[in-house]
């Protein structure tokens, strides 16, 4: 592959601790799949044989990516959107079989290609504005069959589309009808058949649980995560959405990559994520989507140092949400990120939430080529404009997706 040699461009890095890594009049080269160096453009020492790429001033950043989805499920919640706007709390919705059952209902009558489509769709809105990197979740299939069919299309949908898919076994995201009041007696096959089978079939980058009072207790996850400790698989948790339970903290002390949502997390707390390493991902769509009051802990998470990453947390209930700069937006009004949090946190950090912050997150020398041209002037532009997409150009993995 010839070498592309991008000019004349202002370079968002994401390399340094805590900011942008801006290079104002930047150049950066890029052979094969990897970024060979990134430089100003005095200093650069030109290759005679390159596509050369002028940016004329426009911004460069890291591929986006987006560490917290649910992007594969049936049917839709338009239906719950209306109850919920006639006065009907999320937990009421979930306890009349509505909610996450419905949705459950809708994933498992669905063919794998019907997935697809709707999937389809969802993910194009995002690569259109430039992510490079998505998590995707099972969750809605709640057997080992439907489990693997979700896991399935999120597969495919990495072979269908120039982007990194990261499959993630959520098996213990709610429980099944046909296991009502048998808690435990679900988790067990989740341990016993349900993850092993998903892992055996090469389907499992990671293991999630719901921690919540209407979904699985500590005890539960933790016997989840003994499962996914035995099989080498990294852990997450969706955990103090919607009240405080501990699971945020034990599933840091279990090393895990990051815990999600945490609006519920006291401060006192935060500086068990930090001591183990565990990125916080912020959730404002399904703040927004619930129109939840509770702030997470940002303050404590600044002064502890924890890595903040943000994403759309796409589902069908809480966050039907397919725009990741509408997530830096939210992140920045609803939660008073900066601009420069919010694009850490789907970059650099959502990298770190993913595992992946060794090969991805920042432009640097030795890192993938994924990166994004954008006509603005300023990073922070990505996170003040609502609905307009300044993405031109994006590159994944040394291949343009979409060219100048
Ligand atoms: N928390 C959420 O916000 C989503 N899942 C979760 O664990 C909601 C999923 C849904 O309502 O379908
Ligand atoms: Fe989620």
């Amino acid at each position: 592959m010839p070498q592309t040699l991008f000019t004349n461009a202002r370079i968002a890095t994401m390399s340094d601790a805590s900011g942008y890594g801006l290079i104002d009049d930047a150049a950066l080269l890029v052979d094969g799949q990897r970024i060979e160096w990134v430089t100003p453009m005095a200093q650069a020492k030109f290759p005679l044989n390159s596509n050369r790429v002028d940016c004329e001033g426009r911004l460069i950043t890291p591929g986006l990516i987006d560490c917290h989805t649910h992007l594969v499920y049936g049917g839709n919640r338009v239906d719950e959107f209306e109850q919920r706007l006639e006065g009907v709390s999320y937990e009421e919705v979930a306890q009349r079989g509505g909610g996450i059952v419905s949705t459950v209902k809708a994933t498992r009558e669905a063919s794998e290609s019907e997935l697809l489509v709707q999937a389809r769709a969802r993910l194009e809105q995002l690569l259109s504005e430039g992510v490079t990197t998505l998590e995707i979740k099972s969750g809605y299939g709640l057997d080992r069959d439907n489990e693997i069919k979700m896991l399935s299309v999120a597969k495919k949908l990495g072979e269908l589309y120039p982007v990194r898919v990261l499959k993630t076994f959520l098996g213990a995201h709610a429980l099944p009808p046909e296991f009502a009041d048998q808690a435990d007696e679900y988790i067990e096959l989740v341990c016993k058949d349900m993850l092993p089978r998903a892992q055996a079939e090469g389907l499992v980058d990671a293991v999630d649980v719901f921690i919540e009072s209407l979904a699985f207790n500590v005890e539960q996850a933790q016997r989840v995560f003994d499962v996914a400790a035995q099989l080498g698989l990294p852990i997450k948790a969706h955990a103090e959405q919607l009240s405080d339970l501990g699971g945020a903290v034990m599933a840091a002390s279990r090393g895990a990559l990051s815990v999600d949502h945490i609006e519920y997390l006291p401060a006192s707390d935060v500086a068990q994520l930090a001591q183990h390493n565990t990125v916080a991902v912020l959730l404002p769509g399904a703040f927004y989507g619930l129109r939840e009051t509770r702030l997470p802990p940002i303050e404590a998470l600044r002064q502890h140092q924890v890595p903040i990453a943000i994403a759309t947390d796409a589902n069908p209930g809480s966050s039907p949400v397919s725009s990741l700069l509408l997530i830096l937006n939210m992140a920045c009004t609803l939660f008073r990120l900066t601009p420069r949090e919010a694009l850490r946190g789907v970059t650099i950090n959502a990298a770190k939430a993913l595992g992946l912050d060794a090969g991805i997150g920042s432009l640097q020398a030795g890192k993938q080529a994924d990166l994004v041209i954008w006509d603005v002037d300023k990073p922070s532009e990505l996170a003040y404009q609502i609905g307009l997409n300044p993405c031109v150009a994006v590159m994944q993995a040394g291949n343009w997706r979409k060219t100048l």
